[in-house]
């Protein structure tokens, strides 16, 4: 990829330049000129196309697979989503990886603990659970979980329940980028409870509300493991009363980690937005992948250009550096969409950049 500005590699292919090519190849060497336009590009150039996975096409199948393999087989019985930008490397945009769980009740996926992240969001279902690092927590629609770097984790759905299907999100591939993952499955198969059901959302769940003279909280996550789906819509709806919002998002919030502000975990966050009724926002685009799953309503997003319409628990995907906007298709009622993303690693890693549209005349940044 010849470009001809100054500073940019311009050099013409010769039958000389090509045998000394191969010599350095046998040196396991090359001349940086031929690959540096290549890695150094002018701004991020993700192959994630936006996607979008309608939960009316995926559902069915998802709920296929119980009859097809049971999660003892299957470690986790999971259909994961491909972005069709990177076939073949478990991704569904960048480098984050998401997939639809599903398990009936009575069943248990058993504890393993692994080096990177995972976060899920509740689609459908009743009675099912997650134990964290010993925390057991019950799952409704809409709840939101974390499951820490390094914490053991167990999941299930209680006889009583229903066929419960709820979204993985996990930074594993990018962990697995930087060559840093590792894997334990636990002694006991599914982990004893040691404390009180829902115990970190009794303890930090408050609204602004930190228990005082408890041990500072000290891991590098949020101490609160479940944000419940009612109380986290309800601050949407009293935060759209006094405020506007973002022009990009609506009425947006992060989940946070109560001890710091900060997001859920070092490289995994997660927002919550609403869009009032009739309400289309501005284009804008940042660094970082990001992951939505429709919570509420129906709308459309426009992302690189190309228009998405989505309806309840559909799942969307913006790639880095991609225009996107929202728009909420009805003029009555409110949209939902709650969203995840590896913007909290670009941020520590120095590499988070923001641009609204228009503020360079909408062309490409050189
Ligand atoms: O539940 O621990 O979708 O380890 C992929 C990998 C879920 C999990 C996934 C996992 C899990």
């Amino acid at each position: 990829m010849r470009e001809t500005v100054i500073g940019r590699a311009h050099v013409e292919d010769t039958p000389e330049l090509d045998r000394y090519y191969a010599e350095l190849g046998r040196q396991e060497s090359y001349a940086l000129w031929t690959v540096a336009n290549a890695i150094e590009p002018w701004h991020p150039q993700p192959t994630s196309l936006p996607t979008l996975w309608r939960y009316a096409d995926m559902r069915p199948l998802v709920l296929k697979a119980l009859d097809l393999v049971s999660p003892e087989k299957a470690g986790r019985r999971v259909i994961a989503l491909e972005n069709p930008g990177r076939k073949g490397l478990s991704a569904c945009v960048g480098w984050l990886y998401t997939g639809l769980q599903v398990m009936r009740p009575g069943e248990f996926a058993s504890a393993h603990s692994h080096a990177s992240a995972a976060l899920r969001f509740v689609v459908e279902g009743a009675g099912a659970y997650t134990v964290v690092d010993g925390h057991k927590m019950s799952l409704a629609a809409g709840d939101f979980v974390i499951t820490p770097n390094g914490a053991w984790h167990d999941h299930g759905v209680e006889a009583h329940g229903a066929v419960t299907v709820w979204q993985d999100g996990l930074d594993m591939l990018l962990v697995n980028q930087l060559d840093a993952n590792f894997y334990a499955v636990h002694p006991d198969h599914v982990q004893k409870p040691n404390y009180p059901l829902n115990d970190t959302v009794s303890i930090y769940g408050g609204p602004g509300l930190l228990p005082v003279g408890a041990e500072p909280w000290s891991k590098p996550y949020s101490p609160l493991f479940k944000y419940e789906w009612g109380p986290t819509y309800e601050a949407l709806q009293r935060a759209a009363t006094a405020s506007d919002g973002s022009p990009y998002d609506g009425t947006i919030m992060q989940y946070v980690n109560p001890a710091t502000g900060g997001p859920v975990m070092k490289t995994l966050g997660a927002c919550i937005q609403r869009l009032r009724p009739g309400d289309r926002t501005k284009s804008h685009r940042h660094t970082g992948s990001v992951v939505y799953n429709v919570a509420k309503g129906s709308g459309h997003a426009i992302i690189a250009g190309r228009r998405f319409d989505w309806v309840k628990n559909d799942i969307f995907v913006v790639p880095s550096w991609a225009w996107h906007e929202h728009a909420n298709a009805s003029d009555r009622e409110d949209a939902v969409l709650f969203s995840f993303s590896d913007v909290p690693s670009m941020q520590a890693l120095g590499l988070y950049r923001e641009e609204a549209y228009g503020d360079n005349g909408g062309h490409q940044a050189r």
